[in-house]
């Protein structure tokens, strides 16, 4: 198809996924790492998407931390102080303002990045936990809440983050190899069972369990719809696919549904 035929076809299939957001009461959004590109943090797995020739799956696992924990915080303080200069884009405050139109609306985040709640989501599952919050890596319960303007200060080269019962702090994201959050898991499965509509938007649909998360939607009967500019594994199945940026499509599906 050429671009002509690409912009009026995609326009054409905003219009039909307004017209489902318009019938639907209950929305559920998964969302990845496509929606913050615009607010210019790296995807995991796009061109910018390595640090230092590493690959997320080799640093953000339980046995990288074990054997070089300095490495791992040097790449997490290194995202911090890259995620403390960014903010939320117009894909995230499109969401914030879809949230507010209907009665039932569930985010569902694989991002660390916190952007969504920044933006002012209240609706929100981070499933992969966050960036800004450091955990006890012998005691979950021990808990820090971090801020951007601590991130500026950390030299890669600072001493590594102890807790007061003296283990070694790690940031309180989900690893692979970990298990998520039982009751977010169990929240994401709820939100997508009984949505009847499900954009997915911005992820490479290839990081389980969250990437099974459309099929359960689907299996329950909800309209699944994918927001991306590229293709992914699960294109084929999606009842809709609007081919393009998240900040662009998320706010054109927010002014149809604001125009009723
Ligand atoms: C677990 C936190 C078991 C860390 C992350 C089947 C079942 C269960 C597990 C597995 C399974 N098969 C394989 C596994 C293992 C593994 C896995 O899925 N591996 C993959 C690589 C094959 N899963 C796990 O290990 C999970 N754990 O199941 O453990 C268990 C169970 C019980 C008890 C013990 C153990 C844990 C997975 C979580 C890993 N943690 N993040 C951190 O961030 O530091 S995952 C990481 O990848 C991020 O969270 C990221 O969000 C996520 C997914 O990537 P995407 O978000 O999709 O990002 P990506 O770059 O890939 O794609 C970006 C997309 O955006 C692209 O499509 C691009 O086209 C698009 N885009 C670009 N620009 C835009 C855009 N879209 C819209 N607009 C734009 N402008």
């Amino acid at each position: 198809m050429n671009g002509k035929t690409d912009r009026h076809d995609n326009r054409s299939l905003v219009i039909d996924v307004g017209r489902l957001l318009a019938r639907a009461r209950a929305v559920a959004v998964l969302t990845g790492a496509g929606i913050s590109a615009e607010s210019g943090v790296p995807t995991f797995r796009g061109p910018d998407g390595l640090w230092r020739n590493f690959r997320a799956e080799e640093l953000a696992t339980p046995e990288a931390f074990a054997r070089d924990p300095a490495l791992v915080w040097e790449w997490y303080r290194w995202r911090r102080r890259w995620m403390a200069t960014v903010v939320p884009n117009p894909g995230h405050l499109a969401l914030v303002s879809l949230e507010s139109r209907f009665p039932a609306f569930t985010l569902i985040t694989q991002n660390v990045d916190g952007l969504h709640v920044c933006a002012g989501s209240r609706h929100v599952l981070e499933i992969h936990g966050n960036i800004w919050r450091d955990r006890c890596s012998r005691n979950p319960a021990h808990l820090f809440q971090r801020q951007p303007s601590d991130a500026a200060g950390s030299s890669e080269a600072a001493p590594l983050p102890r807790c007061h019962c003296g283990a070694l702090l790690r940031p309180d994201v989900v690893w692979f190899g970990e298990g998520l959050n039982p009751a977010h898991l169990d929240a994401a499965v709820e939100a997508v069972s009984s949505a009847d509509i499900l954009l997915v938007v911005g992820t490479s649909s290839v990081v389980y369990p969250a990437a099974a998360l459309p099929a359960v939607a689907r299996q329950a009967g909800a309209d699944v719809v994918e927001i991306n500019p590229e293709e992914t594994p699960q294109s084929p199945e999606m009842d809709l696919v609007l081919r393009g940026p998240a900040g662009v499509l998320l706010p054109e599906l927010d002014r149809l549904i604001r125009q009723g």
